[in-house]
C-alpha cells in the first residue's frame, strides 16, 4: 500500500514540523476529521470485499493509531514549550528594587510625630488635650494671665497683633498656648487636667527662633495639687519621652506672670561630640517652665484661689523634637524640603507609642 506509506509519510512530517499547537490543530483535522485523509480511506473499507478489507483495515487502522500518537505526543510536546515560554516571559525579578506606593513614599513631620507622641504620653497620666484658635484676643492671650496693661512682659513676646478695630481693641496671633488652658478654665469647673499643644507666633527670627513655633502647655487644677505632683509628672514624662529609665532634673527659680513661685527646669545630660544623651552626664539643659498657677489667673478664670490651686508648664515642641531626633537647624523644620522630611520624617503606618519612636 504505497499511498498509506506516503499519507503516513506526509502526515507525521506535517505532525514534527508543525511549529504550534494551532498549526498541529489544523493537521488533525486534515487527517483525523470528518473530512480528513484517514478517515476518508476508513470510509472506503465498507466498499472492499471482505479479503481486501482484511489486508487494508489493519494497515488503515495502524496508520490511524500511529498518527494519533504522534498527534497526541507532538502536542504535549508543543504545549510544555509554550508554558516555558510563557513562564520566561513572565519571570519577575524579585531582587529588583520596588517602586514606593504612595503611602510608602509620604512622611509624617517630625513635629506631627512628637505631638502624638507628647499626646499619648499625657493621655496615658489621665490628661485631655484641647486646642483652641491662633488668632486670640488681647484679653486671652495677656489680661486674664495676669500680664498688666502696658507691663513690659508684653513687649517680650514680640506680638504680632492684627490692625485695631473701631472700638480700639485688637485682635493678635497667640504668643503661647496658655489662651487654651484660659478658655478650658472658663468654660469647665475643676478638678481639670489638660495639655494644649498648637502653633504660637512671636515676631523674631533667627539660627533658634522662627516667626512661627509650636509649643505644648499643661494645667492641672484641683484641692490638693502642689509642686511635688508637677514634679513627678514632669520627670514621668521626660522618661517616658526621651527613653530612659531615670532623669536628674533641676529647678531654677524664674519668673512669669501666670505663675508664683516659677521654676525653670534643666534635664541632666551628657554633650559629646554633637551628641546629647539623657539620664547620664553632668551638663545641664533646659527644657521648659512652670510654676504653681498665680492666684490672679484662677481668679480671672472664675477659680476660687482659696478653694482650689494649680500648676502649669509650658515647653517648645520644636525644641525637644530636635533633641530627641538629633535635628542641628530649627529652620528646616519649616522649609517644606522633601529630601529633609524624607530623612527625618516618620513612615505614615509607623504609629507612635508609648514604648516610644526611638526604639520603635
Ligand atoms: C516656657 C514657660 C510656661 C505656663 C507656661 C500657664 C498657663 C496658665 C496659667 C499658668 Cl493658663 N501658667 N502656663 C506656666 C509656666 C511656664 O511656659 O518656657 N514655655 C516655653
Amino acid at each position: 500500500m504505497a499511498d498509506v506509506n506516503t499519507l503516513e509519510q506526509e502526515i507525521l512530517g506535517a505532525v514534527s514540523m508543525a511549529p504550534d499547537e494551532a498549526t498541529l490543530e489544523t493537521v488533525r483535522v486534515a487527517a483525523l476529521g470528518k473530512s480528513g485523509s484517514i478517515s476518508a480511506l476508513l470510509k472506503t473499507l465498507g466498499t472492499l470485499t471482505p479479503d481486501e478489507r482484511k489486508a487494508q483495515g489493519p494497515l488503515i487502522n495502524g496508520l490511524k493509531d500511529r498518527v494519533t500518537a504522534a498527534l497526541t505526543t507532538r502536542k504535549s510536546a508543543l504545549g510544555d514549550a509554550a508554558l516555558d515560554a510563557r513562564l520566561a516571559s513572565e519571570t519577575v525579578d524579585v531582587t529588583l528594587p520596588v517602586r514606593e506606593a504612595p503611602t510608602e513614599a509620604g512622611r509624617i513631620h517630625p513635629i506631627s510625630q512628637v505631638i502624638d507622641e507628647l499626646t499619648a504620653i499625657f493621655a496615658d497620666m489621665g490628661f485631655a488635650i484641647a486646642e483652641g484658635p491662633d488668632v486670640e484676643t488681647d484679653d486671652l492671650n495677656f489680661t486674664k494671665l495676669n500680664f498688666p496693661e502696658g507691663h513690659p512682659a508684653r513687649e517680650m513676646h514680640d506680638t504680632f497683633f492684627f490692625n485695631p478695630k473701631p472700638d480700639g481693641s485688637r485682635l493678635l496671633l497667640r504668643t503661647h498656648t496658655s489662651p487654651v488652658q484660659v478658655r478650658t478654665m472658663l468654660s469647665q469647673k475643676p478638678p481639670i487636667r489638660v495639655i494644649c499643644p498648637g502653633r504660637t507666633y512671636r515676631c523674631d527670627s533667627d539660627q533658634t527662633h522662627t516667626p512661627m513655633f509650636h509649643q505644648v502647655e499643661g494645667l492641672v487644677i484641683d484641692k490638693g495639687s502642689h509642686i511635688g505632683h508637677l514634679k513627678w509628672i514632669l520627670a514621668e514624662f521626660c522618661k517616658a519621652f526621651f527613653e530612659v529609665d531615670d532623669v536628674k532634673m533641676r529647678f531654677r527659680p524664674s519668673f512669669f506672670p501666670f505663675t508664683e513661685p516659677s521654676l525653670e527646669v534643666d534635664i541632666q545630660c551628657k554633650r559629646d561630640k554633637g551628641e546629647i544623651r539623657f539620664g547620664e552626664g553632668t551638663d545641664w539643659l533646659e527644657i521648659l517652665g512652670c510654676g504653681m498657677v498665680h492666684p490672679n489667673v484662677l481668679r480671672n478664670c472664675g477659680i476660687d484661689p482659696n478653694e482650689y490651686q494649680g500648676f502649669a508648664w509650658g515647653m517648645g515642641i520644636d525644641r525637644i523634637a530636635m533633641l530627641k531626633y538629633g535635628m542641628a537647624d530649627l529652620r528646616a523644620f519649616f522649609e517644606a524640603d522633601v529630601r529633609w522630611l524624607s530623612h527625618y520624617g516618620f513612615r505614615t503606618l509607623d504609629l507612635p507609642t508609648l514604648a516610644g519612636g526611638l526604639s520603635a
